[in-house]
């Protein structure tokens, strides 16, 4: 029984992608209404849309509207969630039935945006980074669900990696006690999202998009539950000064502290005062690195579909 198709709507475009074998690339809706303003956020998306499309994909985004699970949502629905920002909640692994049950909206995280593509049939996921271990979690248990997710549903993100609000080293050993292989993209390193480069070490580094789309095709053939990472820098044009950005981050977890803010509200404030420390330089970089990665995840769900058919 597939009683979960009960609560999704997959658009008729994706559905007729997916049914024809055609690359399909997912996109994540917390990071417009929680990980960037408006009407940036609205444009990026929209963007985004249009980069996949021009690599020869059929791009996915993914939202809860009014308790149904969407894998593919249309421009108003977008510019909705732009719109009403941090007052949509911000939707993960557990408010899922919640919001089915209630029939409310939610912008989907990375955990929640690879449990509906895996639902609709979609294995590649493109985002700007990933939620993470938080620093300090050896007290607060602070860890992304992005994780466990990962170590379960088997979709394919490409992200630029982690921003260093989190504990970058300690996110890269929970993936590797969850067996979630991480593969750095023409780098040996786990970008810092930023910054190209973090000083932590990637399991492997692929070159290729055909080689990426062929260890997670393997993945899945092994049965071998569970995503995978490919870690994509960004572009050296729009990297960002490291001391500065990670002067800003500091800032912005004492700042953090001060408030007394926790739980799942700590990423979205951390995202937003990053932006307002560097007056939207910031902003700039992570669009264009959202961009990059739209790129990329196009590329290896073209692969992916060519080893499939
Ligand atoms: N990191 C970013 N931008 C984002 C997010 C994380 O650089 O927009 C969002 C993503 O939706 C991610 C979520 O899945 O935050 C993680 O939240 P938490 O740390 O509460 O798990
Ligand atoms: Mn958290």
């Amino acid at each position: 029984m597939n009683a979960y198709k009960k609560y999704l709507d997959v658009s008729p475009e994706v559905s007729e992608a997916l049914k024809a074998g055609k690359p399909v690339v997912a996109l994540e809706s917390t990071i417009i209404s929680h990980g960037m303003p408006y009407p940036k956020n609205v444009e990026t998306a929209l963007q985004v849309e249009k980069i996949v499309r021009e690599n020869g994909a059929v791009p996915a985004t993914i939202a809860v509207i009014g308790g149904r699970l969407k894998a593919g949502i249309g421009c108003d629905e977008i510019d909705y969630l732009g719109k009403t920002g941090l007052a949509v909640t911000k939707a993960s692994r557990r408010d899922l039935c919640i919001l089915a049950a209630q029939k409310k909206d939610g912008a989907a995280t990375v955990a929640a945006t690879m449990i509906i593509a895996a639902m609709a049939g979609i294995k590649v996921f493109a985002t700007g980074g990933i939620g993470g271990v938080h620093r300090g979690a050896e007290t607060t248990m602070d860890i992304s669900a992005d994780l466990e997710e990962l170590a379960k549903t088997n979709v394919l993100v490409v992200c630029a990696g982690a921003k260093s609000i989190l504990d970058l080293g300690l996110t890269l050993e929970y993936l590797e006690t969850r067996g979630v292989p991480v593969v750095g993209y023409k780098t040996e390193e786990l970008p810092a999202f930023y910054t190209r480069s973090s000083g932590f070490k990637t399991d492997c580094r692929m070159d290729s998009p055909k080689e990426i789309a062929a260890a997670f095709y393997a993945k899945l053939a092994m049965g071998l539950q569970g995503g995978m990472v490919a870690a994509n820098p960004i572009p050296e044009e729009f990297a960002m000064d490291k001391e500065y950005i990670d002067k800003s981050i500091q800032a912005a977890l004492e700042k953090m502290k001060t408030l007394g803010i926790t739980g799942k509200r700590t990423t979205p404030f951390l995202l937003d005062e990053i932006q307002k420390i560097t007056g939207g330089k910031s902003l700039e970089s992570n669009i264009r690195l959202v961009y990059n990665n739209a790129r990329l995840a196009s590329e290896i769900a073209c692969e992916l579909s060519a080893l499939e058919n």
